[in-house]
């Protein structure tokens, strides 16, 4: 699949290369401000990266080598992924709720040649990464100190951009995928620009000299859409983002009134629903709201209509294809329908498909499967796990339900992957069950989602246990949490004396959710 290098002639395809040349021509503008008053102006994002790259160079690491990052989100982060990218490396985020199986296992499987973690974090991620064989390990913090920048602060601040082929990774994301422990998502050079590009295009953004953009980046940085599809679409059209280090509504809402973008997750939505000021007036300057990464529910659209004036924009993706599908930004191409995810992008083929992977007729639910230029090189070091996950003719499983409609909207229905997405994080539940199962005087378990308001989704555990022992729920949901990421944490645990079984004996998920639904609203 890889390609080989370009020659001098050919023009560069490394996404830092593209991002660069979307830079204003004033480089003294601001590029990113952060809610503690800093100022970055395009200029230092520039030579920032530089050293960062030059840092990253003198290391002399083999070409592909990947650089794990764990740390709290802030602007020398992004300009650590900016210079990964420019120094033609690997660029692997890992969750900052993550604790040390979890790291782990990403540590192990992925094998970086450099970690970066928070200071505070050094004694054990530093040990997990050392013993995997990992050289460097340093440490960003979020108060611009740890020995990472002390490490850069000594290089020169121009760097050459490396040569890199469209086919040339950029970045893993770690992902539950459809089944199976967690896997190495490979995105190159080409899947990640070139749907910058087709976004860019679609969502109209405003280059400088067409009045501009700002952005209000709300999101963790170690996911698609934080990482990619937010920062990526500022920094293409030269837009300036406003840096939230973490969502908080009436920070939001305080900066709406001099932004025009933002982007959230339905929770997002639904926690700045709460917020008395969230008014017309109070959006005057906001162009667009995005959502994706969970279903949103219709009435969040509506409420959120009927409070600001705005259509929320619902498109969808997944870390192995990034985005898919929009719906429209323009009035001409369409309405923004809510409860739908709009019709796929341009460059992306989306069929819905039978049991038989035959494609259904006149709008009928079924597979989602699709092709195109966002879809990612493969999953890292499982080349069985990929053939699986495309068909004969080159198209990947989502492992999304859904239906297209006679105008190409596509709406999603549900999910024939056993997958929880609670406020946006994809829970995995085999991933809680062996946990859970693992623990003394369990027998077996099961988690589901529910419906949740805050969240969309939250987990429910149900256990049974062991004959003759003896369970206490709250100590089952105490032990996950000292073990596993917090959002990854079931909201509530009921141990049972049995589980439903079909007649195969499968445990089924569907009567625990509709048993468990009202459950959680008590
Ligand atoms: C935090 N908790 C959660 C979640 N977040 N539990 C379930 N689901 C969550 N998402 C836990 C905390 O550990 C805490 O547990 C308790 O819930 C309350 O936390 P809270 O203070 O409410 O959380 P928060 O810090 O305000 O965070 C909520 C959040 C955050 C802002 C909604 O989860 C978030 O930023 N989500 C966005 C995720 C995202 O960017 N996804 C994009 C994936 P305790 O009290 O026990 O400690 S990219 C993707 O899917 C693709 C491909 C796409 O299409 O975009
Ligand atoms: P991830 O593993 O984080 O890449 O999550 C990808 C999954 O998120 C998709 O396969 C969908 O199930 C879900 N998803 C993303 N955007 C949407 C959306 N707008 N509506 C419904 N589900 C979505």
């Amino acid at each position: 699949m890889r390609t080989p290098l370009p020659t001098a002639a050919l023009p560069n395809a490394n996404l830092y290369a593209a991002l660069r040349a979307g830079f204003p021509p004033d480089l003294q503008a601001v590029a990113v401000e952060t809610d503690s008053g800093l100022r970055y102006s395009w200029q230092d994002l520039d030579e920032a990266s530089a050293m960062l790259a030059n840092l990253l160079d003198s290391l002399h690491l083999p070409a592909g080598a990947r650089i794990a990052v764990q740390v709290e989100k802030s602007v020398e982060a992004l300009a650590l992924y900016l210079a990964t990218l420019r120094a033609g490396l690997v660029y692997l985020p890992l969750n900052t709720a993550y604790q040390s199986a979890e790291m782990g296992y990403f540590i192990a499987d992925a094998q970086p040649a450099v970690v970066v973690c928070s200071g505070r974090n050094f004694g054990w991620v530093g040990k997990l990464a050392f013993n995997a064989g990992t050289a460097w390990v340093f440490t960003l913090n979020d108060d611009r100190t740890g020995s990472l920048l002390e490490r850069a602060s000594g290089m020169a601040r121009q760097h050459t951009v490396a040569a890199s082929a469209p086919d040339d990774l950029a970045a893993i994301i770690y992902t539950s995928g459809t089944t199976g422990r967690s896997k190495g998502a490979m995105l190159s050079h080409g899947n990640l620009l070139s749907n910058a590009q087709v976004l860019q295009k679609a969502w109209g953004w405003r280059a400088p000299a067409e009045g501009g953009d700002v952005l209000i980046h709300a999101l963790p940085i170690f996911h698609v859409h934080g990482l990619f599809v937010a920062i990526h679409g500022a920094l293409l059209s030269g837009s300036k983002m406003v840096w939230l280090s973490r969502f908080e509504p009436k920070t939001a809402l305080r900066h709406f009134a001099q932004a025009t973008v933002f982007m959230g997750v339905p929770t997002l939505y639904v926690r700045l629903l709460g917020e008395p000021g969230l008014t017309a007036n109070a959006v005057r300057s906001m162009r667009l709201f995005i959502s994706g990464s969970a279903p949103m529910l219709l009435e969040t659209f509506t409420d959120w209509q009927a409070r600001t004036g705005h259509a929320i924009l619902e498109r969808y993706g997944m870390s192995e294809t990034v985005m898919l599908t929009s719906n429209p930004y323009f009035a001409e191409q369409g309405e923004r329908r809510g409860g739908t995810v709009g019709p796929a992008l341009p460059g992306v083929q989306l069929r819905v498909v039978d049991d038989a992977g035959q494609p259904v007729a006149g709008g009928a639910v079924g597979g989602i499967q699709v092709k195109g230029p966002g879809v990612f090189q493969g999953y890292w070091n499982m080349p069985e796990k990929t053939a699986e996950e495309f068909t004969a003719d080159g198209f990947f499983k989502t492992g999304d339900v859904g239906r297209v409609d006679a105008q190409g909207y596509v709406t999603i229905v549900g999910r024939s992957k056993d997958l929880i997405i609670s406020g946006g994080y994809n829970v995995y539940p085999a991933e809680i069950e062996g946990y859970i199962n693992a623990l003394p005087g369990v027998a077996e378990s099961a988690v589901v989602g529910v419906p949740d308001a805050d969240f969309g989704e939250v987990g429910v555990a149900v256990v049974i246990a062991k004959p003759g022992a003896s369970l206490d729920a709250a100590a089952i949901l105490a032990s996950l949490k000292a073990t596993l990421a917090g959002f990854k944490v079931p909201k509530r645990c009921h141990v049972v004396a049995e589980l439903p079984r079909n007649a195969m004996g499968k445990v089924q998920k569907n009567l625990l959710r509709a048993q468990y639904a009202q459950a959680t609203q008590l």
